[in-house]
Order: structure tokens, then C-alpha cells, then sequence
């Protein structure tokens, strides 16, 4: 029996933050028992916005280091580079000929990201989730683990999925979101409505996996909070709510165990205890990526082989939507 395959994927737009990390990657790493895995840096993906070629390039690399510096085990696992596997380009035209406009327009990412600039945005940006369904779809995946802002780009990849073998006959295979409850939405620190993104503009919101302890402090301690007391966990109090959930996912205490840790203490004490729990899980991480970057002849070598494996199995799924569409 083959083990299920599991795939997943992180744009190299910035640096990965712990929203990053705690919504996905951790969940990753999980995930290489009893599955195959393949995990991509969807370079391109980022070019759907503007990027600076040697920047994108740099990123590239430092998010599949990141990957195995959290724990992504390359010997188990299959890393690669989007652009480095053509076949993801060949399905995606192939899937935007029978998807229609109108599952597009309901894309909630497109909306958000085009915002008012809806008329100049890139076509790119607006086929996005078709470029993700050739991701997912070329490897006869089973399981996508993602944070919650990519369900609605799952069930699109399954519509597809599904519509191209309603059309041309039996396929490809439905895949299943993977969403782990606790860490699937980390919130920005000076605003709390917000997602924590990579590609924000205010460095105060996001910690980075590769933050020194003294930028970690700083980012906490003037996280955006209440004028309330108690610290509990209430959603309604967004902003406590976060860094709550980030102890929470980083202690592995138990909600009762942290309320009664911190009941009676104020806000300030919470912060310095996160910053503290924050950087010493980030310490190792810290230092594995520094150790990897030492040699970068390292990665290329696994990106090398990864885009080896990654094509081999591609080429077989795309040959055979090829044929059943009458291409060739
Ligand atoms: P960008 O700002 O460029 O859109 P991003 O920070 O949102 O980037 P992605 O590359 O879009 O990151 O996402 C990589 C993975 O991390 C996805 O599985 C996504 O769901 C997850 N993720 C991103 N941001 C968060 C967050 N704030 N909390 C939890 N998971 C997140
Ligand atoms: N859109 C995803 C990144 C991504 C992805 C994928 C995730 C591109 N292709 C395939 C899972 C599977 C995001 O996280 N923003």
C-alpha cells in the first residue's frame, strides 16, 4: 500500500513569520509520518505581484533552508522550486480553459489583495488559485495542510478536479484541506484585525522566524492589547486572544493551565513570558538555518533532486490530461 501523499507550498514574497510556522509549516513537519510529502516554494506565485528578481531569487532559497530548519526532513521529504517542475505551468493553462470566470470573481484572496486596484492588478493575481489547483492536483494529492485563509482555494482545486472529470473522464484525485483549529489564523500584533502576512508593510506586526531575541521583545511587548484585566482566553479580545493562542501553541499548556499561570498578573508580565517562550523556540530554528546557509552548494543540491522527483511524477499526471483533452 503507497502512503497518501501530502503537498503543500509557501509563496518566497518575505520572510516567514510564526503565523507561517504555527499555521502551517509546524503541521508539516507532522505530516512526514505515515505520508509522502512534497513540500514547494511557489515562486510563482509570487510574481502575481511585483518583485525584485535577485530578491525573489535569494528567497527562494531561504524559505526551502527555513523548511528544513524546522524540522522538514529532505531525506523523507520532496522539496522543490514551482518554476523548477514546467508541467505546473502546462496544467494551469489547461484548467483556466474550463474554469469558469465566475468561480474566479467569488475568490475572497483576489478581492482583498486587488482591493481598489481591481483594474490593475495583474491577470496573474486573478488565476492564483488555478496555478494552485495544477499545484495540488499534478501529485494525485490527498492532503493539503494550510492555514484557514486557503480553504476557499482547495474546494476551487476540487471543483476543478472534479469538473475536468466530469468532462474528459476519470482523472485526478480530490484532495482534502488540512486545517489544525489552534494557530489556523495568527493575527497580526499592532493590528489585531489583520492576518499576520508576510508581505505587510509594518515590520511591528510579524515576528520572523530569523528575528533576533531584542527585535522578538520589542515586537511583543508593544503588541496592540485591551484596557481590560483579566487574561483569559475571549475572542472577542482579539488582540490578547493572539498572544495567548501563540503560548498556547508554543508552551503546549493547556488553556486552564495558562489562565491560572497568568490569573491576578497583568498584561506586561504575559508579554515578557511570550518573548521569552518566543525566542527560545525560535533559537534553534535560528541556528539550524544559519548552519545550512553555510554551504549553499546544500541546497541547491536537494532543490536539485527535489525538481527531479517533483518532475517525474508531474510529467505523468499532465501526459495523461494531455491526452484526455486531445492536446499533442
Ligand atoms: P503573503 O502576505 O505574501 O500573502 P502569507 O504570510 O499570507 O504571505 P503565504 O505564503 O500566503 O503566507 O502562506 C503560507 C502558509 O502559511 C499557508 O498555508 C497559509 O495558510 C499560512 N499562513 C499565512 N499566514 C498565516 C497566519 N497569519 N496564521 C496562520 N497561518 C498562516
Ligand atoms: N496559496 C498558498 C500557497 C500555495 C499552496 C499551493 C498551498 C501555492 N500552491 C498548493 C498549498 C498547496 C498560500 O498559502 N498562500
Amino acid at each position: 500500500m503507497s502512503k497518501p501523499r501530502v503537498f503543500s507550498g509557501v509563496q518566497p514574497s518575505g520572510a516567514l513569520h510564526i503565523g507561517n510556522y504555527l499555521g502551517a509549516i509546524r503541521n508539516w513537519v507532522r505530516m512526514q509520518d505515515g505520508n509522502e510529502c512534497f513540500f514547494c516554494v511557489v515562486d510563482a506565485h509570487a510574481i502575481t505581484v511585483p518583485q525584485d528578481p535577485k530578491r525573489l531569487r535569494a528567497l527562494t532559497r531561504e524559505i526551502a533552508a527555513l523548511y528544513i530548519a524546522c524540522g522538514v526532513d529532505p531525506e523523507r521529504t520532496v522539496i522543490f522550486v514551482q518554476s523548477h517542475v514546467p508541467a505546473h505551468f502546462e496544467m494551469t493553462w489547461i484548467f483556466n480553459c474550463i474554469t469558469p470566470l465566475g468561480w474566479l470573481n467569488r475568490m475572497t484572496q483576489f478581492k482583498e489583495k486587488a482591493g481598489e486596484q481591481r483594474e490593475q492588478v495583474s491577470a496573474g493575481l486573478y488565476d492564483y488559485p488555478v496555478l494552485m489547483a495544477s499545484d495540488i492536483l499534478l501529485y494525485d494529492t490527498d492532503y493539503v495542510p494550510v492555514g484557514e485563509d486557503q480553504i476557499q482555494h482547495i474546494e476551487l482545486t476540487r471543483d476543478i478536479a472534479q469538473r475536468f472529470n466530469y468532462l474528459f473522464g476519470e482523472t485526478f484525485k480530490l484532495p482534502q484541506a488540512i486545517v489544525q483549529r489552534a494557530g489556523a489564523r495568527i493575527m497580526s500584533l499592532d493590528n489585531p484585525e489583520k492576518k499576520m502576512s508576510k508581505s505587510s508593510e509594518s515590520p511591528m506586526g510579524t515576528i520572523d522566524l530569523l528575528d533576533e531575541p531584542d527585535a522578538i521583545r520589542q515586537k511583543i511587548m508593544r503588541a496592540v492589547t485591551d484596557s481590560l484585566r483579566e487574561i483569559r482566553f475571549d475572542e472577542s479580545r482579539k488582540g490578547l486572544y493572539n498572544l495567548l493562542t501563540i503560548y498556547e501553541l508554543l508552551s503546549g499548556q493547556s488553556r486552564e493551565e495558562i489562565e491560572s499561570h497568568f490569573a491576578g498578573r497583568g498584561y506586561a508580565e504575559l508579554k515578557r513570558e511570550l518573548a521569552e517562550l518566543v525566542a527560545e523556540s525560535l533559537r534553534p530554528i535560528r541556528e539550524k538555518y544559519r548552519e545550512i546557509m553555510k554551504d549553499p552548494q546544500y541546497i541547491e543540491d536537494i532543490l536539485a533532486r527535489g525538481a527531479e522527483k517533483a518532475n517525474a511524477i508531474a510529467q505523468q499526471t499532465l501526459r495523461r490530461a494531455k491526452e484526455r483533452v486531445g492536446l499533442g
